[in-house]
């Protein structure tokens, strides 16, 4: 079994639709290993983010972050870093594909609704970064 790191960003939650989201991870077999509701301050946010560091849109991003709660998750199931990516969809909402989340619940290419782990090295500073391993069972 692996394990995947999931955010529901600030739109997401602003906007009603955590429940929506958790309803629909449950119902594609994931485990929910991890869960909690947080609002992150912005040097929260930037270290999260900081392989973004460099990039042109890191304020945005951040300050995005940091404008209102999220739901953390660690999500389990065979495959899940593959698994949750094809759920959430394509990064911009505009392109991801019916059926998937960011299509669904995504406003533009920074509040796309979701985040999820690219690969077990992120999955693993990602879930570190966010829950200790006492919380985890
Ligand atoms: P993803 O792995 O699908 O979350 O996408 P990326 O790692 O490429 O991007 C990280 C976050 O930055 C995404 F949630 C969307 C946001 N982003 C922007 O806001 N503007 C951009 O031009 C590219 C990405």
């Amino acid at each position: 079994m692996e394990k995947t790191f999931a955010i529901i960003k600030p739109n997401a939650f602003a906007d009603g639709n955590s429940g929506k989201i958790i309803d629909r991870i449950l119902q594609e077999g994931f485990r929910i290993v991890g869960l909690k509701k947080l609002f992150l301050s912005q040097a929260e946010a930037e270290g999260f983010y900081h392989v973004h560091r460099q990039r042109p849109f890191f304020g945005e991003l951040t300050e995005f972050m940091a404008s209102g709660p999220c739901i953390v998750m660690v999500l389990e199931a065979e495959g899940a870093i593959q698994k949750w990516r094809d759920l959430m969809g394509a990064t911009n909402p505009a392109q991801a594909a019916e059926g998937t989340l960011r299509r669904q619940f995504g406003k533009s290419l920074g509040e796309n609704a979701t985040h999820g782990s690219d690969a077990p090295e992120t999955a693993a500073f990602e879930i570190g970064y966010f829950f200790s391993g006492l919380e985890l069972r």
